[in-house]
C-alpha cells in the first residue's frame, strides 16, 4: 500500500547519487542504442586464444576517445537470465530470487527507461529474431512503454542462419536496418543478439578462430560463436558510421550473464590457467560494459558496478535527473556512486570485501578477510538484503502503482500492438 511506497522511497532517495557534472547531459537528445551481448562475460575481452584475440573488436573500443569501458562490472542475474538484466535495465530493480519477474510481473506498473524517455520525444524499439513470447517480452514491454517490438515475424530467418534462439547476428543487424530507419528520431532502442547462446554450437563455415581445445564442448565452441558475435557488432558499428547515426547516439553494450557455469570450472582452469575458487567464481561474473558517447572523453573504468546502476547513468548522460524515480541503482559516473555490488542471492563483491555463500574474502588479495574486517564485512551484507528486500516489495507489491513521480504519465499498455499486421 501507500506506506510501504513512502518507505521505499525514503530508501532509494537516501541511496541517490548526485548526477556528476562532467557527464550530466553530455549525451542530451541523443539516440540511444543498447546492444545486448548474450552471455558475453568479460574474461574474453583481451583474452587471447592461442595467441589470437577473441574479440578484437570489442578490445580495439576498450581504447576509443569517447568510450567508457567497466572491467569491474558485474551481472546481478538470476534464474530469469536474459529477462532479468533487461529488467535490471529498463527499471533499475532487481529480478526477482526465483523465476522471472519478466514472466511473473507482465501486467505491474512500471517507470521503465522507454515510457521516461517517450515522455521526451524519444521513440523506443526493440529488435529481436527470436519470438515476441520469449520471457514474455511482449506483453512485458508495453508495461515498459516500448513503442516497437520487432520480433521474429519482422525479420527473414533461413535454415541456414537460425541458431538456436533466432536468427544469427549477421543477418539480423542487417535485417534490423531497414527497421531502425523507418523510427523518427531520436530513439531509444535494444538489439538483443542470439548467436553467443549456451551451447555455443555454430556451423564451422561461419567460424574464423579455431575453437579451445579443452575437450569441454561449450568451452571450447563459446570462443567461436563470441569471435562471431564481435565480427557482427563490428559489421554494425560500420553501417552505424555511415549512416552517421555514430556521431549522434549514445551505444551501450553489456554482457547479459555468465555464459560458462561452474558445472564448466575444469575446462575454464585449463582456460585461464588458474584455479577457480568460490572467490575466483564470483569475479568471472563480471561482464563487459560498455558506454560510448560522441565527445565525451573515454578510457578504461574501474569502478565496481553492477546492472541495476546502468539506467541512471544513462538518464543523467541524457541529461535527466533521477532523484524522483524509485531506482536501486546508482550513476556509475556520480562521485557518490554506490560501489558494493549486490548478487541476486545476498552474496556481494565491492573493491574491498567479497562474499560467496558465507565465506568473506579481501578483494585485493581473494584470501580470507582478516577477523578485524568481519564487522564491515557484516554491514555489507545487511545492506544488501535490505535493498534486495526493498526491491522485492516494489516488485511483489506491484507499489510503483502507488507513486507517479513528478512529470510521469504512466504507462497505458492498450495503446501498444507489436503485430506486424496492425502497421
Ligand atoms: C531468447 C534469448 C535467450 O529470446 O534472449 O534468453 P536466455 O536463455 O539467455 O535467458
Ligand atoms: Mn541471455
Amino acid at each position: 500500500n501507500s506506506d510501504d511506497v513512502t518507505e521505499v522511497i525514503n530508501y532509494t532517495k537516501s541511496n541517490y547519487a548526485e548526477p556528476n557534472p562532467a557527464y550530466f547531459g553530455a549525451g542530451k537528445g541523443m539516440n540511444v542504442i543498447y546492444l545486448h551481448l548474450e552471455s558475453l562475460q568479460n574474461f574474453v575481452i583481451n583474452y587471447k586464444l592461442n595467441g589470437e584475440e577473441v574479440t578484437p573488436f570489442l578490445n580495439s573500443l576498450t581504447n576509443d576517445e569517447n568510450t567508457l569501458y567497466f572491467d569491474n562490472f558485474f551481472h546481478q542475474t538470476a534464474q530469469g537470465k536474459t529477462s532479468d538484466a533487461e529488467f535490471m535495465l529498463e527499471n533499475s530493480l532487481f529480478g526477482l530470487p526465483q523465476g522471472s519477474a519478466f514472466t511473473t510481473k507482465g501486467l505491474n506498473t512500471y517507470q521503465a527507461a522507454p515510457a521516461i524517455l517517450g515522455q521526451q520525444g524519444y521513440t523506443s524499439a526493440v529488435f529481436h529474431g527470436n519470438s515476441g513470447s520469449f520471457w514474455n517480452r511482449n506483453e512485458i514491454y508495453k508495461s515498459f512503454g516500448f513503442n516497437k517490438f520487432f520480433d521474429s515475424n519482422y525479420y527473414q530467418i533461413n535454415t541456414a542462419e537460425q541458431a538456436e534462439y533466432g536468427l544469427m547476428d549477421k543477418p539480423f543487424y542487417e535485417q534490423s536496418i531497414p527497421l531502425l530507419e523507418s523510427l523518427p528520431q531520436p530513439f531509444y532502442t535494444k538489439f538483443i543478439t542470439v548467436s553467443n547462446h549456451y551451447p555455443y554450437s555454430i556451423n564451422q563455415e561461419d567460424t574464423t578462430i579455431a575453437p579451445a581445445t579443452t575437450g569441454d564442448k561449450s568451452v571450447d565452441g563459446y570462443f567461436q560463436t563470441a569471435r562471431y558475435a564481435d565480427e557482427a557488432l563490428k559489421q554494425f558499428f560500420e553501417y552505424l558510421k555511415q549512416s552517421g547515426l555514430y556521431d549522434h547516439s549514445i551505444i551501450v553494450m553489456y554482457g547479459d550473464h555468465y555464459g560458462i557455469s561452474e558445472n564448466h570450472n575444469k575446462a575454464m582452469e585449463q582456460v585461464l590457467g588458474k584455479k577457480i575458487t568460490p572467490y575466483e567464481s564470483a569475479g568471472l561474473q563480471r561482464v563487459p560494459l560498455f558506454i560510448r558517447v560522441p565527445g565525451m572523453e573515454g578510457g578504461v573504468n574501474h569502478e565496481y558496478g553492477g546492472q541495476v546502476d546502468i539506467l541512471p547513468t544513462l538518464l543523467h548522460l541524457l541529461g535527466t535527473d533521477t532523484k524522483d524515480y524509485i531506482q536501486f541503482g546508482t550513476d556509475l559516473l556520480s562521485e557518490q556512486h554506490d560501489d558494493l555490488v549486490a548478487f541476486r542471492n545476498g552474496d556481494y563483491v565491492s573493491p574491498t570485501i567479497t562474499t560467496v555463500n558465507g565465506k568473506y574474502y579481501d578483494s585485493t588479495t581473494g584470501m580470507k578477510l582478516a577477523e578485524d574486517k568481519m564487522e564491515e564485512a557484516q554491514k555489507f551484507k545487511e545492506i544488501v538484503q535490505q535493498k534486495l528486500i526493498y526491491s522485492d516489495k516494489v516488485v511483489n507489491g506491484d507499489l510503483l502503482r502507488f507513486y507517479t513521480p513528478e512529470n510521469f504519465i504512466p504507462v497505458d499498455r492498450t495503446t501498444y500492438n507489436y503485430n506486424k499486421d496492425s502497421e
